[in-house]
């Protein structure tokens, strides 16, 4: 081949393998919408400056001794880590000045926050996480992550209640931020789930899967065995039934760490109602909530008992709910025996 000929077969090869950062797959998404004025992605970039800067900050954490308790409880009335406090003011500050955000929710303030205090009714978005999930495993180096749901703010509801108790199925994006061994953002805003890895040499996040499907099965169940004796008989059938039927069992303690390896790897993550929390563990709106989306809009299955999580209708901001979510074989079985 003469050197100026096209070697199309190289040219594809090299357009597929062209680098993408976060940043320019916000651009490309707001790029389908002629009348979007930029604002979700201002918010979406605030989430992605959120990250680096916690990551930074969990890799350094035990040489900057933000390690253990801060001697407090939460709302939920649950022990916060200094760092459970370090990433919720990260993602306050980097969220709070952007134009856009009407309201933000978290995990460790029991009342959202109101950031366009004086017109609320301009703001456009809500946008509730979780900054810090698992943080237990914080000092013992595991994997904890960040969750973040974001809707339409209501801006003919008369109180900021109900502007943000809205349903899972009108969450606009989801998406969580995993702290294991890189720093992974997987996001989705209703046309698929796209995953970003962070590059800390070059400060971005890099587009390393695209349109990712959850595999339709996969025999790895999560799930804290040691309740199982006050799961109800359903789910304790199921876990015999899997054992039997030689599955494996996989927990990482982060929900976000169970929720990305049964995303690349297929598999099962249950947390049932138990004695200690009759209603389920997790949080519906920023944990249940985006988690759900992130895996039906990977073509899985979210439940809390048999009722699909997205159409729960949230009473309290800090509701909680039982979770059996992924594969949709998987759920499948888990549902057979409830
Ligand atoms: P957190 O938001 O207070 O960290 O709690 C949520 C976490 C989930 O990430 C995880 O799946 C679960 O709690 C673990 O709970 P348990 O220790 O009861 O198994
Ligand atoms: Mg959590």
């Amino acid at each position: 081949m003469s050197p100026h000929e096209l070697d199309v077969d190289q040219f594809a090869l090299t357009r597929r393998d062209n680098l993408t950062t976060l940043q320019s797959h916000i651009l490309a998404g707001q790029a389908k919408h002629p009348d979007a004025t930029g604002t979700f992605s201002w918010i979406l970039s605030a989430i992605s400056l959120s990250a680096k800067v916690i990551s930074a900050k969990i890799r350094r954490a035990r040489i900057d001794d933000v390690l253990g308790g801060i001697g407090n409880t939460n709302v939920q009335g649950e022990k916060q880590q200094k760092l459970d406090v370090i990433a919720n003011e990260t993602l306050m500050r980097c969220l709070g000045n952007r134009e856009g955000v009407a309201i933000v929710a978290s995990e460790e303030n029991e009342e959202p926050l109101i950031i366009q205090r004086q017109s609320t009714r301009d703001g456009r978005y809500v946008v509730l996480f979780d900054p810090l999930d698992g943080s237990s495993n914080l000092d013992t180096c595991g994997g904890v992550g960040t969750i973040f749901s974001i809707l339409r703010h209501d801006s003919l509801a008369d109180t900021v209640e109900e502007s943000v108790l809205q349903k899972g199925t009108r969450q606009l994006a989801a998406g969580y931020v995993l702290y294991g061994s890189s720093t992974v953002l997987v996001l989705t805003a209703g046309a698929g789930v796209s995953m970003f890895v962070l590059d800390p040499l070059i400060g971005a996040f890099l587009r390393v899967a695209d349109d990712l499907k959850i595999p339709k099965s996969g025999k790895t169940y999560s799930t804290n065995e040691g309740n199982r004796r006050s799961f109800d008989p359903g789910y304790q059938r199921y876990l015999d039934w899997a054992q039997e039927n030689g599955y494996s069992s996989r927990y990482a303690g982060a929900m976000v760490g169970d929720v990305h390896r049964l995303l690349l790897q297929g598999g099962v993550f249950l947390y049932p109602p138990t004695k200690k929390s009759p209603e389920g563990k997790l949080r519906l709106m920023y944990e249940a909530n985006p988690m759900s989306m992130i895996v039906e809009q990977a073509g899985g299955k979210a439940c809390a008992g048999k009722q699909r999580i997205l159409e729960i209708q949230p009473k309290a901001l800090h509701q909680r709910t039982s979770v059996v979510l992924g594969s949709p074989d998987e759920v499948a079985h888990v549902l057979e025996h409830l």
